[in-house]
């Protein structure tokens, strides 16, 4: 399996990088590898009412929104929704971010974590694509570490927008040397839901706290500041997106602030991503950052993340290892036989 167009950003893409804080670079993943994803995706989707970390924000959007409405997250616990629900109710900023669509359907904004820890296809991509490399040198780092991989799912006629928040705050490390490499399953522009970035905002020099994703309501109720109110004044903000096909990724510096819109279109907008963590970041404990599922480590606050849960994935101890296999665990791909 071997990455497409590109191994290494060209250096006009690491400026670009540098300064926007996000780069979209083409036809970095191939054909088998969407492939191995789409179906860890499906797997998930399946998945939903057993799954302790598995969402739908579309769902969760209307019992917020509706005092009457209990809060059912099936078997998920990975977000106290009950007391987000009161949050997000108690904030006077607060209001529904959703699209206007005329249609009566049902949408679905699927959200799910950590598909590397059973499914041998996203450990393929996620560690032996192109990625690694290509994050490396973005990111300049001496090693990389994989931190975790998140499913965004949005139906035809999903409604809810995802809420511009900045991804820092979720993840429990300090600094800066950190990336998101959201992967497009489906061809993906604004009617669909493509990802939105705030170029530059990488380097405002705030940590904002973070939000669930259905309102701009902080979830923490630690010292960090919140969000600025992107949704409510789009045009002040120098926003970017980029139309996607399967293949090309989108890499966002930790600290940019993104959102992305419902799904108005009649096509499924799938998508994965994947965070990784050059050698300078440390582990930390953060205040407000969203528990990690399924986590075994004994870190503490300042370690290297040393850790079978944040495996190495760059540079290779050899050319043509292929570390999925080396990672193999007793658990097969949920699914597969
Ligand atoms: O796909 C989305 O709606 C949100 C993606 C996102 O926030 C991320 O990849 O960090």
């Amino acid at each position: 399996m071997t990455g497409q167009d590109q191994r290494v950003p060209t250096s006009a893409q690491q400026t670009a990088f540098s300064r926007d804080g996000v780069v979209c670079l083409r036809n970095v993943l191939a054909p088998c590898e969407i492939d191995h994803l789409r179906q860890a995706v499906a797997r998930q989707i399946d998945g939903l009412r057993a799954s302790p970390t598995g969402y739908d924000f579309e769902a969760l959007s209307r019992q917020v929104w509706d005092a009457d409405r209990p809060i059912d997250t099936g078997a998920a616990d990975r977000f106290d929704m009950d007391r987000m629900k009161a949050l997000v109710r108690s904030d006077v900023e607060a209001r529904p971010l959703r699209e206007e669509d005329p249609s009566d359907e049902m949408g679905l904004f699927f959200y799910d974590v950590a598909a590397w820890k059973h499914d041998r296809g996203v450990r393929e991509v996620a560690f032996d694509s192109a990625l690694p490399e290509i994050v490396s040198t973005l990111l300049d780092a001496r090693y990389l570490n994989f931190w975790e991989d998140t499913t965004f799912v949005k139906a035809p006629h999903t409604r809810q927008k995802t809420a511009f928040h900045q991804d820092l705050a979720y993840f429990q490390i300090e600094g800066e040397q950190c990336v998101i490499v959201w992967i497009p399953l489906d061809p993906a522009g604004l009617e669909n839901g493509v990802t939105q970035y705030v170029r530059g905002s990488h380097l405002w020099g705030q940590t904002f706290a973070p939000n669930v994703f259905v309102s701009q309501t902080p979830i923490s109720t630690s010292t960090e500041i919140r969000c600025p109110d992107i949704e409510a004044a789009p045009e002040l903000y120098n926003i970017v997106s980029f139309d996607v096909e399967p293949g090309d990724v989108i890499i966002h510096d930790v600290r940019t602030v993104h959102g992305a819109g419902g799904n108005r279109s009649d096509t499924w907008r799938r998508a994965m991503s994947f965070r990784y963590c050059g050698d300078r970041i440390r582990y930390r404990d953060r205040p407000g950052a969203i528990p990690q599922a399924g986590v075994a480590h004994d870190l503490r606050d300042g370690d290297r993340l040393f850790s079978a849960d944040y495996p190495v994935v760059w540079p290779k101890p050899w050319p043509g290892l292929r570390l999925a296999e080396a990672f193999d665990t007793q658990t097969p791909t949920k699914g597969e036989t």
